[in-house]
């Protein structure tokens, strides 16, 4: 029989997971702060819950995937948070991209209730989200992802499992701060370049042809050049993640001088910047100081 899967969060990547659930066959329990996001996945076969603690109640497999720490503890221990209602032998997934400290903290609060848990960050995008190809790094049992492989292969790819507890966001954390330097280093080349008087185009080419090629920069090379930021991962995550990741380091006494460097020039295009917009609008750093 099917297990019950419940899922918490809604945003852009959330709803398409959702999709992916259903299509697969999955019965399927959903909440979201704002409710007219659940309405949308409930005309498509979901039922809505009344509180993350509903959900929790229905569910086999919980999956959760919301903002940034604060909304996690607010679903899990807010008023009617899920925690509180886990069921035992249960198997609870959070997606979202947070600290290892939460994750471990929130592992403790599963064991207490007889559930089992994974931090279970993903990459991949809205793209992935939408293809059901996302890529999960994991921290947790071996023997819990098995359990749960047949519910991720209906939103997922590849699960890599990388350690106890904590360990997928550990890796998570450090892979967007390399996406986020990586992408800063572009805006940086292609600045030079222009004010220098050589197209920006002309870097590419040979950027293309060199070890420096990377399939991040391939998407972000255009969006910078034609200055479009709609957002695809929007900067305001990115600079929560790489918030986290400092603080990471901070806790293990690790420096991350050039971490930190892009940090600020991140957040002084956050602050200037009007909406939501994607992390390359890093490109705006020149524009704005
Ligand atoms: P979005 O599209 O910004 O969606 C964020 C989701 O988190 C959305 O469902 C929000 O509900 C929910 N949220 C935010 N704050 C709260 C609080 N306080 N309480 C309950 N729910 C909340 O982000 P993405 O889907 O792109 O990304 C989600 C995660 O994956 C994030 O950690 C990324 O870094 C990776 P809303 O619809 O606004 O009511």
């Amino acid at each position: 029989m099917q297990p019950k899967v419940g899922l918490i969060g809604l945003g852009l990547m959330g709803s398409p997971m959702g999709r992916n659930l259903l299509k697969a066959g999955f019965p399927l329990t959903v909440w979201n702060r704002t409710r007219a996001k659940s309405e949308k996945l409930a005309a498509e076969g979901a039922a809505i819950a009344a509180s993350p603690r509903d959900v929790a109640a229905a569910s086999d497999v919980l999956i959760t995937i919301v903002s940034d720490p604060p909304a996690l503890e607010e679903i899990l221990w807010g008023k009617e948070g899920a925690l509180s209602a886990l069921k035992k032998g249960s198997v609870y997934i959070d997606s979202s991209t947070v600290t290892p400290g939460l994750a471990r903290r929130i592992a403790a609060a599963c064991a207490e209730r007889g559930a089992d848990f994974l931090d279970a960050p993903v990459t991949g995008g809205t793209w992935g989200a939408e293809k059901g190809e996302l890529v999960f790094m994991m921290g947790g049992e071996k023997e819990v992802l098995d359990r749960v492989e047949p519910v991720l292969q209906a939103v997922g790819k590849r699960f890599f499992l990388l350690g106890p507890n904590g360990a997928g966001q550990t890796v998570k954390l450090a892979m967007n701060m390399i996406l986020a330097l990586e992408v800063e280093a572009l805006a940086e080349g292609l600045e030079l370049v222009t004010r220098s008087g050589v197209p920006a185009e002309r870097l590419i080419e040979v950027l293309q042809s060199s070890m420096g090629r990377a399939p991040v920069l391939d998407v972000k090379a255009p969006v910078i050049i034609k200055r479009d930021f709609t957002p695809s991962f929007p900067l305001r995550l990115m600079h929560k993640d790489m918030r986290l990741a400092l603080e990471l380091a901070k806790e293990n006494g690790v420096e991350l001088p050039a971490g930190a460097a892009a940090f600020a020039a991140y957040s002084a295009v956050k602050a200037a910047a009007q909406g939501d917009v994607d992390y390359a609008a890093i490109a705006n750093y020149w524009r704005k100081n």
